[in-house]
């Protein structure tokens, strides 16, 4: 068998778990009858090739590699992503990772490979905030960056919270919280990822190596006005918050070009939602990214100036929440330096994996502020990502678990 062949049997295992026939794209929100489908098939495959598996308070779910002879308590090479999405996304944002990270292990263990230290495969939970609004929600808690009570009583499109979502899962939200003795397990974190632009299409290389991840934030913008008549009520006479939220979109396109940054409103609720009946209410939700933390600030408070000023001469009032804040992330230049050169000497032919920037937040992201982190990413020929159209070619992605695995044993051996 090829690698790419034994990535698509094992990828094969997974790919029909939450796809929607009609987008192709999958529905895989935290703690769904889906998400929970894919957690049962990564206990079953990690503990198929017998690693120890174990969900943490959070929901995250760990599975171990602890040779004999190996201290279990010992810092581990932790490797691993996500398994939710976002609603239509893309099969490889995230489940890439896990998947890549079991078969790397088979690698190892097919060359006879004895770690030094433990090899830890992790799946985080609510990766993408899709259901519940806040992003790397599962690696937040486990650091403690977020408080446990807040999480549990955040609420989905339905007002189910947290706490219920886990209840029905069958999992205790009252183990929710800080994880110091996982964490203090965690000697360093390596997350495999789809590449989510084209930048590797343009160099021309099956993989790159991460520097840094812009900082971003999500902010949900509340558009109150006056609901009334559609027919009936005159033009001067309207308090409509669609056009100050339609001017604010507008703005935000403006203003993110003007600075370099990227500004996106993907998600609007309008109430009451009629044809007929000028809105009462409309939210919409602002993603902003930018290069730097001071452009993210200048960007954001661009655009909320400029919702506000609009308000104010619709007559509407405009409330921003900052619902997410993902500071800017260097990742370890020591730990990237020594992922080049692994993936490097085990791509002869390949030369050095190209390092670079990416504007998509990640779990591994939240883990650089704790441990020495660093991130793979694989060709995506499409290039597109959150959508059904991301791609890899399964020989690409065979490169990725080979590429993972010689980073593994680097990280794992004795030093
Ligand atoms: O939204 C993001 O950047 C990530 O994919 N969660
Ligand atoms: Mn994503
Ligand atoms: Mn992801």
């Amino acid at each position: 068998m090829t690698g790419a062949t034994r990535f698509r049997a094992v990828w094969d295992e997974l790919a029909g778990i939450g796809r929607d026939p009609v987008t192709g794209g999958y529905l895989r929100y935290a703690w769904s009858a889906a998400e929970l489908a894919c957690r049962e098939w990564f206990v079953a495959a990690a503990t198929r090739r017998g690693l120890a598996v174990h969900a943490d308070g959070n929901g995250n779910l760990w599975a171990d590699w602890v040779p004999s002879g190996v201290d279990p308590a010992a810092p581990a090479v932790v490797t691993g992503s996500h398994l939710d999405s976002v609603p239509h996304g893309g099969g490889y944002d995230g489940p890439l990772g896990v998947v890549s990270a079991l078969l790397a292990v088979d690698e190892l263990r097919a060359d006879g490979f004895a770690p030094a230290r433990p090899i830890t495969v992790a799946a985080f939970v609510e990766e993408e905030g899709a259901r519940f609004g806040v992003a790397c929600l599962g690696s937040r808690l486990l650091t403690g960056s977020v408080a446990a009570d807040w999480a549990l009583a955040l609420v989905d499109r339905d007002g189910v919270t947290l706490a219920e979502a886990m209840r029905a899962a069958g999992a205790d939200p009252t183990a929710v919280g800080p994880d110091p003795d996982r964490l203090a397990r965690v000697g360093c974190y390596v997350e495999l990822h789809i590449e989510q632009g084209r930048a590797l299409v343009h160099t021309g290389a099956p993989v790159g190596v991460a520097s840094m991840i812009w900082p971003h934030g999500r902010w949900r913008l509340e558009f109150a006005g006056e609901g009334n008549h559609a027919g009936t009520t005159r033009m001067a006479d309207r308090r409509d918050p669609m056009p100050t939220c339609a001017y604010t979109v507008l703005a935000g396109q403006a203003q993110a070009r003007r600075l370099g940054g990227h500004a996106t409103v993907g998600r609007i609720e309008v109430a009451p939602n009629a044809t007929n009946a000028v809105p009462a209410l409309v939210r919409a939700w602002l993603d902003a990214r930018a290069p730097d933390a001071a452009t993210l600030a200048e960007l954001v408070d661009a655009i909320t100036g400029e919702a506000a000023a609009r308000a104010a001469a619709d007559g509407v009032t405009v409330t921003v929440v900052h619902e997410s804040d993902s500071p800017v992330v260097a990742f370890d230049p020591a730990l990237a330096g020594r992922l080049t050169a692994a993936i490097g000497a085990a791509l002869p032919g390949s030369g050095a994996p190209p390092v670079l920037p990416t504007a998509a937040g990640h779990d591994a992201g939240i883990l650089a502020g704790r441990v020495p982190t660093a991130m793979i990413f694989v060709r995506n020929p499409t290039g597109v990502s959150h959508a059904p159209a991301e791609a890899a070619t399964d020989a690409d992605c065979a490169v990725g678990v080979r590429a993972l695995a010689a980073v593994l044993a680097d990280l794992a051996a004795k030093p």
